[in-house]
């Protein structure tokens, strides 16, 4: 299988590696679907990571980022950040909010869900700012206009930004290969784009140690660690 993948990559000329919590995995960061050890085995990610979450307990949620917060900070890229980033012709569009494959000096990326390094005002004012993964902040107000500030990811009811979305449909529908690593593919719309590739004509490849949706419609799926295959797929 890797052979028939590593054929269509040499074959691709417009590229775009679509990436989820998988890729980071041999980081050493959780997956959203794994189960999570300790302290955060019994909370529901999906409730954790939405505005009700937050509505109904903020320590909760804030703690919640802070934690995953010093995981990332303490995590180097892995084998399989390092091979993106090696390939500066593959548009990387991720759903990841970890900053590895930005560490790990990958150009262009399009994150679809936000950026764990920032937090935003969660009213209207637009207030954002850049923050210490090592020493991530509390709970506390937004300064420009008091409303509660949180991280500037984008929680599940909350709509994508416009720009990052439009720029992936636009990647994805333009690609002759799409190269889908560590995802589930069960989040939507970002989901969505592995079909708007399929249809617009792109080979599709799916790296994965488990079978998945996007594995039914893919052209070669490699059943496989990130960590281990994508440096054979891009070396
Ligand atoms: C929205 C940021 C509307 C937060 C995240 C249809 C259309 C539109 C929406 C929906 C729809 N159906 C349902 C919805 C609602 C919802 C949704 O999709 N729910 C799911 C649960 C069914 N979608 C939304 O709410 C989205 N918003 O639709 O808004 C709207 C429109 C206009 C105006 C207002 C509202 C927002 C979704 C974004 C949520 N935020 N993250 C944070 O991180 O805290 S999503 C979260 O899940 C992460 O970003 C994560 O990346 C993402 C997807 O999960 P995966 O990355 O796939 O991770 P997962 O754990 O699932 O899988 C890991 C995979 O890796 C596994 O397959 C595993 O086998 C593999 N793996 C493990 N080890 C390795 C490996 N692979 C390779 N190597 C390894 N070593």
């Amino acid at each position: 299988m890797i052979g028939a993948a590593r054929r269509l990559l040499a074959d691709g000329r417009r590229i775009v590696c679509f990436s989820g919590a998988g890729l980071s995995a041999e980081s050493g960061i959780a997956t959203f679907r794994d189960a999570t050890e300790g302290l955060w085995a019994k909370y529901d990610p999906t409730v954790l990571a939405s505005p009700e979450g937050f509505a109904a307990d903020p320590q909760l949620v804030i703690d919640w980022y802070a934690s995953r917060r010093r995981t990332v900070a303490e995590a180097q890229p892995n084998p399989a950040h390092t091979a993106l980033a090696g390939r500066d012709d593959i548009v990387n569009v991720t759903q990841n909010v970890d900053d590895l494959l930005h560490r790990a000096g990958a150009e262009p990326i399009i994150q679809l869900h936000g950026r764990l390094d920032a937090d935003r005002c969660h009213g209207e004012c637009g207030h954002w700012e850049v923050v210490s993964l090592s020493e991530p902040p509390g709970l506390r107000d937004c300064p420009d206009c008091g409303q509660p500030m949180r991280p500037a990811v984008v929680w599940f009811g909350e709509a994508l930004p416009p720009q990052q979305w439009k720029a992936a449909e636009q990647a994805c529908r333009d690609c002759d290969t799409l190269l889908v690593i560590g995802t589930s593919a069960i989040v939507y719309p970002a989901a969505g784009l592995i079909g708007l590739a399929k249809s617009a004509g792109a080979r599709i490849i799916v790296v994965n140690p488990q079978r998945t949706e996007a594995g039914r419609i893919a052209d070669v799926e490699v059943l496989g660690p990130a960590g281990e295959v994508v440096p054979e797929l891009l070396g």
